[in-house]
């Protein structure tokens, strides 16, 4: 279970990190599937449902970004966002009734270029009726500070909603030279494998470069209160028993609670599609370099 401090910091930074929730056993499980899902990409060529490949992907050198929507691609990952283990620690944070969203991903950053994620709010890609959002990243590697962690950006769940289009059409990052954030702020989610961070959706998060040697792996289910509607996003409302199957713990309702929550659109959509990386390519500036080391060092 949460402390009362850590549930009190939940709130008031938008971020916490509980250590061990995986047990030896469940991270091995997840890590062979995560083996398993990711092999396919030997057989592809472009970027699929499941699997979002990086730029310089071949069947003899696969290059896996992302698994997209794991409840749906192995049943092990669908056992798993509704396990206790997981779920004891959401209660606290988005009361007893929790709903998995459709989406959800494992990002796996490859050792030595393993894709930057650009500062974003999960928020801007899907708003709810309330913001009793959150994304819970579970852990397969060590995430240290050089294999590109997590990173956040304290306490900004609770301010503005920001742009995130590039000439007038979603884009899905913010640009870092037209806000007044100060991303210096930002603080590196570390920890051992088996942990699990735990992120507010309306907290400005990113990511480095992955330049170590080391992969980092990294499953993020996003869950809502059950009584938190979707506004826009992947959810197919119009498959009502498909959305009320996602209810991981307690019960379902048919009636939203609406609150005052600041919300923009993610229309038009992003010229990209296919995932976030893909959405991220129309941003204007960069923030964070997306040349692997190896690639500049060809260059020279
Ligand atoms: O994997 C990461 O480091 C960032 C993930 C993220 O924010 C996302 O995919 O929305």
């Amino acid at each position: 279970m949460l402390t009362k401090q850590q549930i009190e910091y939940y709130h008031e930074e938008g971020y916490i990190v509980v250590e061990d929730v995986l047990d030896g056993q469940l991270l091995t499980k997840l890590r062979a599937v995560t083996d398993e899902v990711a092999a396919s990409a030997r057989d592809l060529d472009e970027s699929n449902d499941v699997i979002d490949l990086e730029p310089g992907h071949s069947r003899e050198m696969p290059r896996v970004r992302r698994i997209k929507r794991p409840h749906l691609a192995h049943k092990f990952y669908l056992e798993l966002c509704a396990k206790s283990c997981i779920t004891d620690l959401l209660e606290p944070l988005i009361g007893p009734d929790i709903r998995l969203r459709a989406g959800g991903k494992v990002n796996m950053k490859s050792a030595e270029f393993g894709a930057p994620v650009e500062w974003h709010q999960d928020w801007a890609f899907y708003p709810h009726t309330n913001d009793d959002v959150l994304a819970a990243g579970l852990l397969l590697d060590d995430m240290a500070l050089d294999n590109g962690p997590l990173m956040v950006l304290p306490g900004t769940h609770k301010g503005p909603v920001y742009d995130h289009h590039s000439q007038g059409v979603f884009c899905g990052a913010i640009d870092p030279t037209m806000v007044g954030v100060d991303f210096s702020k930002a603080v590196p989610l570390t920890g051992k494998a088996g942990s699990m961070t735990i992120h507010h959706a309306r907290l400005i998060h990113g990511s480095e470069l992955n330049r170590s040697g080391r992969q980092r792996r990294l499953l993020l289910y996003e869950y809502t209160a059950a009584d938190a509607w979707p506004m826009a996003g992947v959810e197919p409302l119009t498959d009502f028993e498909e959305f009320h199957k996602r209810i991981v713990r307690g019960s379902a309702t048919i009636e939203p609670r609406v609150e005052m929550v600041p919300i923009r659109m993610p229309f038009p959509k992003a010229t990209h599609q296919g995932s976030i990386y893909e959405n991220q390519r129309s941003l204007g500036h960069n923030y964070f370099e997306h040349s692997p080391v190896v690639k500049r060092a060809e260059a020279t």
